[in-house]
């Protein structure tokens, strides 16, 4: 209340008259979090003649978004109010799939719910499913109506439905909303004033200077040449994609309005894609910049009064030191993005399975600034996008390596083209100028399983699979499954037959579900039955350990074995070990290091790996890939 004296007079009338008839809990939020809404707001635009209606059509939009809930969600709002730890529970389990590839539309992603509830999943991300241009357009990073769903895979009402039916599974719902930028069709971007526009070269070329290239093989530059507006567009993206212009408070408003529509359609979570990019600033890389931060602070802010049960993940691949303000630090703390990717995980994961060495990873996971209390990590292995060998020469240094080099062989060895390496993926965007690249590739065949000339390789590479999917179960976060990984499904070529996908590789990893190989899932003599029961033994062990909750301490430790890493962590009075062996030979940990933390080996140690597990004199011998789960 203190805060409303601070406030200009036109502001303190529009506290005052927002209301929502019978919703005394929106009055309460209101009050809660304005100050978190307006403060950011007025330092970005309080000198701005456009902003008073601006902000005159937020409140509005606010207060009929919140007017608009159903009783049942309003329900959900009080219960995610009270249980703000929702997506950090030992229960949730993230599951991530294109709707048109996963099961053709909306209404046919209904029908295989039954198949993800077998599977234990408690979470839905669906790729980019608002009207897009025609291809190309990025996988549908090209949105023209943030109103509407994309025509082929349905309607506004069918993605309510969805939601409506997920929420009866207790499945959440998270789809995608592109910040960024808008397709070169947008209405938006017909208006120069949504967009960054310049004359001629010379602000181009200045900014240029210290911009890095998103797609420098397929994309290069970030600006690109507009007939229409006579002028260049900002473009950081694809040519298609243009960038809108944050410093205008009706670009603000618009986002807003499209965030609180899709809140409206019972979205629970909203992925924030290329979140860094919103602020741009002459002389930097123009991401991260401190404007970003008050503009996810004031959206969050929007949602938190509209329609509390909404959460947001920030998609935003970065360095540690940049990443974690994403999730609210400093003046920000508590009030940004309740998830974020752990990309330095998922990176460190594939280093230490290519060189079989854990040094690298454990070192720079030690050296992680800790999550800011209450927010969380998403943790992955594999997404849609290329993985980009973000190792620093900060991390290398500190086990004595080279980072040039070590990238330089992740993005030969995950190409298949390092003598011994079972990796059958492909370089994405090289730079010829350094030799470095990104990796595509599916998970499976990136660990393995398509090279595999017989069943003891093929074996060893199930294991790699579910050796990176444990880490990434056990860290702390909320681990999320590709679509397509739980049965091992292989690259797919067929891309190279789309001209619309050709030049871009990252469709090798985006297979359509093979739902034949599905039907295998049960059969434990075949890829996808060994895959499915290991990855439903992680769901469980996870169910049934508490110390798995997000809240808890993540301490990963040295095992004395270089090939062997180590991971504890703690809640509530529980804690649990668990030693992952990144070789396809037999490795041997002491004893005392696993007595040393406050652990007995048990026997059913091996549980969750599936095989048993015996000491050998004073060493505990961990099988290739094996990976073992000590609670204590
Ligand atoms: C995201 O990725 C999406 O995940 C990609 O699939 C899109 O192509 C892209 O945005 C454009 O919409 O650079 O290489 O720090 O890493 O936003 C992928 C965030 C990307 C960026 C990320 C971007």
């Amino acid at each position: 209340m203190q805060n409303r004296h601070a406030m200009r007079p036109e502001v303190r009338a529009d506290f005052e008259t927002t209301r929502v008839e019978g919703d005394d809990a929106f009055a309460v939020r209101l009050e809660r979090f304005f100050t978190e809404l307006r403060d950011p707001l007025f330092a970005l635009y309080g000198n701005d003649a456009r902003f008073p209606a601006a902000w005159e059509r937020l409140l509005e939009a606010i207060a009929s978004t919140a007017a608009g809930r159903s009783r049942e969600l309003r329900m959900l709002d009080h219960e995610r109010e009270v249980t703000p730890d929702w997506l950090q529970r030992e229960q949730a389990v993230g599951y991530v799939t294109y709707v048109d590839r996963f099961a053709g539309t909306l209404t046919g992603v209904r029908e295989r719910l039954p198949y993800l509830r077998e599977l234990g999943v408690t979470y839905l991300h669906l790729m980019p499913l608002l009207a897009a241009r025609p291809a190309p357009n990025d996988g549908g990073y090209a949105v023209v109506d943030y109103g509407a769903v994309e025509p082929a895979l349905g309607t506004m009402d069918d993605l309510s439905a969805l939601a409506d039916d997920l929420r009866g599974e207790g499945m959440a719902l998270c789809v995608d909303l592109v910040l960024n930028h808008v397709a070169a069709e947008h209405p938006w971007a017909r208006d120069p004033a949504f967009l960054r526009t310049f004359e001629d070269r010379s602000e181009p070329d200045a900014y240029e200077r210290t911009l890095p290239d998103v797609f420098p093989d397929t994309a290069p530059g970030s600006f690109t040449w507009s007939d229409e507006h006579e002028r260049w567009v900002w473009t950081t993206f694809n040519a298609y994609q243009w960038d809108l212009d944050y410093t205008n408070p009706d670009v603000f408003v618009a986002m807003a309005e499209a965030m609180l529509g899709l809140a409206r359609a019972g979205v629970d979570v909203l992925r924030l894609d290329a979140a860094p990019f919103l602020w741009k600033r002459l002389g930097t890389n123009c991401q991260n910049q401190p404007e970003v931060h008050e503009l996810l602070q004031a959206f969050r802010a929007a949602m938190r009064i509209a329609a509390p049960a909404v959460a947001f993940k920030a998609e935003a691949i970065v360095a540690p030191q940049d990443l974690v303000p994403y999730l609210g630090t400093g003046k920000h703390e508590g009030k940004e993005c309740d998830l974020a990717y752990h990309n330095v995980l998922m990176v460190l994961l594939w280093s230490a399975l290519a060189s079989g060495r854990v040094g690298l990873m454990t070192s720079t996971l030690l050296a992680m600034p800790p999550v800011p209390p209450g927010a969380g990590w998403l943790t992955y292995v594999r997404c849609h996008d290329d993985i980009g060998w973000a190792i620093t020469p900060e991390d290398a240094a500190r086990v004595h390596e080279d980072a040039y080099l070590h990238r330089r062989f992740l993005a030969d060895w995950y190409a298949g083209e390092f003598p011994g390496s079972f990796a059958r993926g492909a370089r994405f965007q090289p730079d010829p100028r350094t030799g470095e690249a990104r990796t595509s590739g599916s998970c499976a065949s990136l660990a393995g399983l398509e090279s595999a000339p017989d069943a003891v390789a093929a074996e060893l590479a199930i294991r790699r699979v579910l050796l990176l999917y444990a880490i990434a179960f056990a860290h702390g976060g909320l681990p999320l499954i590709y679509m397509g990984d739980e049965l091992g499904l292989p690259n797919d070529a067929s891309y190279l037959q789309d001209p619309h996908k050709a030049d871009d590789n990252r469709w090798m990893h985006r297979p359509a579900m093979d739902w034949s190989a599905a039907e295998r899932r049960h059969d434990p003599g075949t890829v996808e039955g060994q895959l499915w029961a290991g990855l439903r033994r992680l769901i469980e062990a996870r169910r049934a350990t508490r110390a798995i909750h997000v809240q808890g301490a993540v301490e990963p430790i040295w095992t004395g074995n270089d090939h062997v890493f180590g991971l504890c962590r703690a809640q509530a009075g529980e804690r649990l070990l668990v030693l992952g062996n990144f070789t396809a030979e037999p490795q041997a940990v002491g004893l005392g290091v696993v007595h040393e933390h406050g652990f007995e080996l048990t026997e059913d140690a091996g549980t969750v790996d599936g095989r048993p597990v015996e000491p050998y004199h004073d060493f505990v011998v961990l099988a290739p890939y094996q990976h073992l789960w000590l609670s204590g």
